[in-house]
């Protein structure tokens, strides 16, 4: 079968695309390295048909669709305060980005499309856990663009009969996941702060909750997704059912690293949500779907990644440490 993964060089594109490649699957990426890098693909490339390209680029997401059997749209803004900051920007790319995905799948007949949604489309609702049955209500521009590309995705289904899946994926972390930019995810950057012997910034009390899914369960449902029966036009939950937080993953961190965070606390941030915890019971029954690497797990193969990637060089730029 031929994928085309948009954001194919991106921390979960590129996981997608190394569990394809074992498969044995033919595939195409898009991705236009605003976030996404070529060395996540090390050892890949040669499997893989690339397309330099932003998916704002209607005729460029056409010429990498063409031939398609399924389409994976992960390509994204991926980030609450980045969007706080610039909201027309993330709007152009989830949104906009979104709808050229969904025309050029529709243009080239693909079987189906699916699409990276967000825990974000939540919102700060109360209840716990989070279940697909309630009403949306995001709280920042990056949740209401996430959301917005699932409203899409629905109309494609009913208006021209295109076969989608939204799945809201919840707080991904793993191996590859970018740690050095202030946008990153919290647990890529505390652990580089860790390695770089600096600080941890906890952004609010640190009690803060987050249902941490590790990228290996993502991909696996991911690719689910793409060939179970009966779920088209259906908005699925991608998480643990369980959430940890913040202090607590700092504990945890500070055992895998063999010594105290010593976190600084500064005021929380726009946009963020308080609690977040996902239902998982639909994508059980659909998808046969089951988190097998649990968060602590997860946490301990990640940090091993970020140890050997990114140890020795930030253990050299520590002022005063001697190699
Ligand atoms: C949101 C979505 C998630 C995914 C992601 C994409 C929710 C609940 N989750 O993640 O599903 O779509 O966006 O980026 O909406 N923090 C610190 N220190 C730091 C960095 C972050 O304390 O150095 C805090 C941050 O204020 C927040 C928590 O950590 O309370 C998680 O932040 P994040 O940026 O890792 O992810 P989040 O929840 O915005």
């Amino acid at each position: 079968m031929r994928y085309l993964v948009t954001g194919g060089a991106g921390f979960i594109g590129s996981g997608i695309v190394r569990e394809l490649a074992r498969r044995g699957e033919t595939i195409v990426v898009i991705d236009d390295l605003s976030t996404g890098k070529e060395s996540n693909l090390k050892g890949l490339l040669d499997r893989v048909e690339f397309h330099r390209a932003s998916i704002t680029d209607l005729e460029a997401v056409g010429r990498a669709a063409r031939g398609a059997d399924f389409v994976i749209h992960l390509a994204a803004r991926t980030s609450v305060p980045r969007s706080v900051e610039e909201p027309l920007e993330t709007n152009a790319i989830n949104v906009e980005g979104t709808l050229k995905v969904l025309l050029a799948a529709r243009d080239a007949g693909v079987r189906r499309l699916v699409y990276a949604a967000s825990s974000s489309a939540y919102g700060d609702q109360p209840t716990l856990p989070k279940v697909e049955t309630m009403a949306a209500a995001p709280i920042s521009p990056y949740g209401v663009t996430k959301f917005t590309g699932e409203l899409y995705l629905q109309v494609f289904t009913r208006v021209y009969g295109l076969e989608t899946v939204a799945l809201r994926y919840f707080n991904v972390f793993g191996p590859r996941q970018e740690p050095g930019s202030p946008y990153s995810g919290v647990l890529a950057r505390f652990m580089l702060a860790l390695l770089r012997g600096e600080q941890p910034v906890v952004f609010g009390d640190g009690e803060q909750s987050r249902d941490f899914t590790y990228i290996d369960n993502v991909v696996e449902a991911t690719l689910g997704a793409c060939t179970a029966a009966g779920v088209s036009g259906r908005v699925l939950n991608v998480a643990t059912g369980s959430r940890v937080t913040l202090n607590e993953t700092l504990r945890i961190l500070e055992r895998l690293a063999g010594r105290p965070a010593q976190a600084r606390y500064e005021r929380p941030r726009a946009g963020d949500i308080l609690h977040s915890q996902a239902d998982i019971a639909l994508a059980r029954k659909l998808l046969g779907y089951e988190p097998r690497v649990n968060f602590e797990e997860g946490l301990r193969r990640t940090w091993e990644w970020y140890l050997s990637e990114y140890g020795r060089a930030a253990a050299e730029s520590r002022p005063g440490t001697a190699m």
